[in-house]
């Protein structure tokens, strides 16, 4: 179902008009109450009136992670605090957050794209809304909570966590959508195998899972263990939350709601603007966004842009699913590498669980990988020599994929940390 018709299949020419006002009054109005942006115009020699069209955007500077750091928590802000009626923060751990802030108009484009992502994923006024998306700063649970709410669907607020009652909630309450991270899915299941439910018996029949990376061989297992049509929903704390965009049911790439977020590709050395297919870090301009507006925002998330139109009708730009962030992003004796690459191979290895954590660590002057790997319940009885052949046959897959040396230990099932939320691939030990 198409939430928004009219507003997801806008012919191209109608869409870049609709883009090139919202740009334009945008423009004008972060210059006029952001010293940061106004600064930032002067002194590349811009002015607001330079921006015509909405094919001017590349015109304008990049703004950074570090530009939000240094002016937080409020520089960012384009309206006076009286203004704001909820503030969010990003869920990272190194350094200050990421501040965003809401303005009522913010809530209500908030509702909007989320329950047009929801709607991508079947959600009526019938359905309910299992939102184990954690509720707090997180973006998460609220954003969810109030595209669900606009959509009319009945939404409980379980928050994430407390896995035995989420199950007990998705039986008795006959949730029919899931919202949660992927890796916290696969935990639902893993647990629910284990108390022996049948999830292909229960009224399931989809979930938006994001907040991380996860590949198409994940995407799979999702769907055959826990019986329901499994679609990806990107978003970013300092755009608007989850809703900046969401797959269809054709699996084809993520739509983003472009005639409120502005996407672009970069090369992420040179800022240079990539065309439709080229790989590249991801670049937003909020087009509607009140009180913590942005302007070609680097998310350091790195995808491409899709070419052509999508079968479901709508003509929103599609990127790929985020291969990885380029902080993610391991380069290992000068190779990068994506946690994400790892993944796609284990998945397709019998013998052994999804959940794997990857270790950096540096002996001397050299960068060492080791892939740690669940094997599980049926192959722990097995003798030495099948684990050794395993590993090795995981370990020469993984090194012909990525061209280099890497090690590859089998732990005993239920030694990784499971995570409620987003899930910690990447243990980097090295000193850098
Ligand atoms: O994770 C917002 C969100 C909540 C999205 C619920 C989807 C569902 P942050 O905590 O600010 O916001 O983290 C944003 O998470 O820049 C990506 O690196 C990553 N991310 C988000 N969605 C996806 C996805 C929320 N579908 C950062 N695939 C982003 C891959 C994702 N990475």
């Amino acid at each position: 179902m198409i939430w928004n018709r009219e507003r997801e299949t806008l012919s191209d020419s109608k869409k870049e008009a609709i883009q090139g006002e919202l740009l334009k009054n945008q423009i004008k109005r972060v210059y006029g109450s952001i010293p940061f942006y106004k600064e930032k115009i002067d002194s590349s020699g811009l002015t607001p009136e330079m921006i015509m069209s909405i094919f001017d955007i590349k015109k304008l500077p990049f703004t950074t992670k570090d530009d939000l750091r240094d002016n937080y928590p409020f520089g960012m802000f384009a309206v006076s605090t009286d203004k704001i009626v909820e503030i969010h923060t990003s869920s990272g751990t190194t350094g200050k957050p990421v501040v965003g802030g809401y303005t009522k108009k913010d809530i209500e484009i908030w509702s909007e794209v989320m329950a047009r992502c929801l709607a991508f994923s079947g959600t009526t006024e019938n359905d309910v809304v299992q939102n184990a998306y954690g509720y707090g700063l997180f973006t998460g649970g609220l954003g969810v909570h109030y595209g669900a709410r606009r959509i009319g669907a009945n939404v409980i607020p379980i928050s994430g966590g407390n896995t035995k009652r989420q199950l007990m909630v998705m039986q008795d309450f006959k949730s029919t959508i899931i919202t949660c991270t992927p890796s916290y899915s696969l935990y639902l299941a893993e647990v629910g195998e284990e108390m022996g439910i049948d999830f292909k018996s229960l009224p399931l029949k989809a979930g938006n899972f994001g907040a991380e990376p996860w590949s198409n061989n994940i995407r799979k297992e999702i769907e055959n263990r826990l019986g329901l049509l499994a679609l990806d929903i990107y978003g970013l704390t300092e755009i608007i939350g989850p809703g900046v965009g969401n797959e269809c049911r054709y699996k084809c790439g993520v739509h983003i709601c472009d005639d409120h977020f502005y996407p672009e590709i970069i090369d992420p050395d040179t800022g240079e603007v990539l065309p439709p297919g080229e790989v590249g870090e991801l670049v937003i301009t909020t087009l509607t966004r009140e009180a913590t507006p942005l302007l070609r925002y680097r998310t350091r998330d790195i995808t491409k842009l899709i070419p052509g139109r999508c079968q479901c009708g709508r003509t929103s730009v599609r990127i790929e699913r985020i291969m990885g962030r380029t902080d993610d992003m391991l380069i290992i004796r000068g190779v990068n590498v994506f946690p994400t690459q790892i993944e796609e191979v284990l998945v397709n290895i019998k013998g052994i669980e999804p959940h794997y954590q990857i270790i950096v660590e540096r002996t001397g002057t050299l960068d060492q990988l080791e892939v740690q790997v669940e094997m599980n319940e049926n192959l722990i009885s097995d003798e030495i020599r099948r684990l050794e052949i395993l590993e090795s046959s995981i370990r020469s897959e993984i090194e012909s994929l990525l061209g280099i040396k890497v090690k590859v230990k089998l732990v005993e099932p239920k030694t990784i940390a499971r995570s409620e939320g987003k899930a910690k691939r990447v243990i980097d030990k090295r000193n850098i």
